[in-house]
């Protein structure tokens, strides 16, 4: 692990696989015992929750930004539409129990529960570069799972072409669901195409710096595509849906002229209401000055294979 400039947890705090399982099971059994929910012990800042992760050859060795910063500038409206409101709101959403459905064009349909994501996938940091549209940025040292692991699972059908996201939708622990004049239609939805879903720098995050994912960037799951504009990395994810025909994308259906299906990070192709050919890095100062953004967020080439022959100005 590299030295991150924040407390982590002692070694000797560091849970083992299989001390995890056991407490687990011993809490399973409190709560069962007593009723309780089973979030608490999961909370962020526990030592207890430290994830133990792999290396990934897929990182960058950018410096990540501070974990202040990465959990206190966020973009998920479910809980408001300022940068500071997910940290002060998001503490009302309960991650116990969670399962993701996978359904659609597959052969096994079924469900994964988060805690077998947490315990029986091999976690991998990913340290990426995250890109917003909104043209700021981050580095972000992430802790997950690569997509295609979970999708394989369950028995992708040959003609299955996209994959389709879906947020969980729960008004009484997301503000903005119960707003009159919400920000976005819920739930908030996504989608990649599958080779885009099934590509290795895709990943489902389940931590970051470490730890469980910190509920406002996402909890407990969330996808991270690096070298697509932030709101294609989908938060607090329940479904995914194989199917045929291109999905729907929330930014898309709220300003289609803005917002395409691709979203790669291009900056040759401008937002009709800013340039993306320059980013601010979060973190850096307010006088810093703005860095060039690299096509396809510095991934182009892993991933530009992926868009060969295709006019990048059409498929924005
Ligand atoms: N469900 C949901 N997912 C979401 C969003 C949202 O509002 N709701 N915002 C998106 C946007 S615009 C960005 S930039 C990233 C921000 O992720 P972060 O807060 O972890 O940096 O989440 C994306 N995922
Ligand atoms: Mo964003």
């Amino acid at each position: 692990m590299p030295v991150y400039k924040y407390p982590m947890p002692l070694a000797s705090e560091i849970t083992s696989h299989s001390d995890y399982l056991n407490r687990r099971t011993f809490l399973t059994g409190i709560a069962g015992a007593t009723g309780l929910a089973m979030t608490p012990f999961l909370g962020e800042g526990s030592a207890h929750a430290a994830l133990k992760a792999g290396k990934s050859e897929f990182s960058t060795d950018a410096k990540p930004t501070s974990r202040q910063d990465i959990t206190t500038y966020n973009n998920f409206y479910e809980f408001g539409t300022s940068k500071s409101d997910p940290a002060a709101n998001a503490g009302t959403l309960t991650t116990r129990p969670w399962t993701i459905e996978v359904d659609g064009m597959v052969n096994n349909p079924g469900t994964l529960d988060i805690d077998d994501l947490l315990t029986k996938f091999p976690l991998e940091e990913r340290i990426y570069r995250f890109r917003c549209v909104e043209a700021w940025s981050m580095v972000i040292p992430w802790v997950g799972i690569p997509l295609s692991a979970l999708l394989n699972k369950f028995d992708v059908q040959g003609s299955a072409k996209y994959v389709a996201f879906e947020t969980l939708v729960r008004p009484e622990e997301m503000p903005q669901q119960r707003s009159l004049f919400p920000p976005l239609e819920w739930p908030y939805v996504e989608g990649l195409r599958l080779d885009e879903a099934m590509h290795p720098l895709t990943i489902m995050a389940v931590g970051l710096y470490g730890d469980i994912l910190p509920n406002q960037n996402g909890a407990p799951a969330r996808l991270v595509v690096p070298w697509k504009y932030g709101f294609k990395s989908i938060k607090s994810v329940v479904k995914m849906t194989l199917t045929e025909s291109e999905p729907p994308t929330s930014w898309n259906k709220a300003a289609a002229r803005e917002y395409g299906f691709y979203s790669n990070v291009n900056p040759q192709v401008d937002h009709p209401r800013w340039s993306q050919a320059t980013e601010r890095k979060i973190g850096a100062g307010l006088f810093a000055s703005r860095v060039d953004t690299l096509m396809l967020n510095g991934y182009a080439d892993q991933v530009g294979s992926l868009y060969s022959g295709m006019d990048l100005k059409k498929f924005y």
